[in-house]
């Protein structure tokens, strides 16, 4: 989940996909519209989880609930910092009920719990965290009073965040980029100039990618091992020439639905 920092990844949750994983909602912002296939959805969901345990993470498992085909992008259902956790109101009305057993897992742990208010709406999809400065996206699913909450709130905490917008062909603002270090950020090339990146810390590296590795741009930094989608060369070569140590998965089955390998999980410490 792209709220928590590089190095307080220990505990961490996650949902397999449920049986009705093929009717997922999808813009097929990278496919021509293919339906996903369950099973192989199971097989890729779980080297993913063996990838995390043996990283040393302990891992929660839940199980897919058939009644939403988008459950296991558990990313989007709390938006967890230094654990306080903020529960939003998701932008698609269809996956609103998916958030009632993320709050009873993860409430137990939380040192602070707070609700996003109507008319507010925002994804954890839609938070990118670099270092200690938050971008907050306004997308189709995140709008102003949702992300002015969060911000809000990212406030009262001490952190510095800044609302940006998410280009309309994106989903989420985690959709295009993602900062796998505390001083690196991927965006893909013809982003660059659409995602405006106020206050970006100074030593924060931007590395851009070509367009047709723009699902690539999503990664996940843990126990100094970069996590990234199998079949993006680019950002491969980018993340090996700075000397880290890189596992690629498989994430066709997800990445048919707007899936990405951040919206599978929630961190906490
Ligand atoms: C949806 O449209 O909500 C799902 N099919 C994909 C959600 C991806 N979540 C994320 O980026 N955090």
């Amino acid at each position: 989940m792209a709220t928590s920092s590089y190095s307080d990844k220990k505990n961490m949750i996650v949902r397999k996909p449920s049986k009705s994983f093929s009717s997922a909602l999808t813009t097929s912002q990278f496919t021509d519209g293919e339906k996903p296939n369950y099973e192989l959805a199971l097989i890729q969901h779980s080297e993913y989880v063996n990838t995390f345990k043996q990283l040393g993470l302990n891992v929660i498992i839940l199980e897919g609930e058939e009644e939403y085909p988008d459950c296991c992008f558990v990313e989007d259902q709390a938006l967890i910092i230094d654990n306080n956790v903020f529960f939003p109101i998701t932008g698609a009305p269809s996956r609103r009920g998916e958030q009632k057993s993320i709050v009873e897992i993860i409430s137990p742990y939380m040192k602070s719990i707070h609700w996003c208010q109507e008319p507010g709406k925002i994804d954890g999809g839609d938070i990118v965290r670099v270092g200690d400065t938050f971008y907050i996206g306004q997308s189709s699913r995140s709008n102003n009073y949702g992300t002015v909450q969060f911000q809000d709130f990212l406030t009262k905490l001490g952190y510095e965040s800044h609302i940006i917008k998410v280009p309309g062909y994106s989903l989420h603002l985690t959709t295009l980029c993602s900062s796998p270090t505390s001083n690196l950020l991927f965006v893909p090339e013809s982003s660059k100039d659409k995602l405006i990146f106020e206050n970006l810390p100074e030593d924060v590296e931007l590395v851009t990618i070509p367009d047709n590795e723009t699902y690539g741009c999503n990664t996940i930094g843990v126990n100094d091992k970069i996590i990234i989608a199998k079949g993006y060369p680019t950002v491969k070569k980018e993340l090996e020439k700075r000397g880290h140590e890189i596992i690629e998965l498989d994430m066709s089955e997800f990445r048919s639905v707007d899936g990405s390998l951040t919206c599978l999980s929630l961190f906490y410490y």
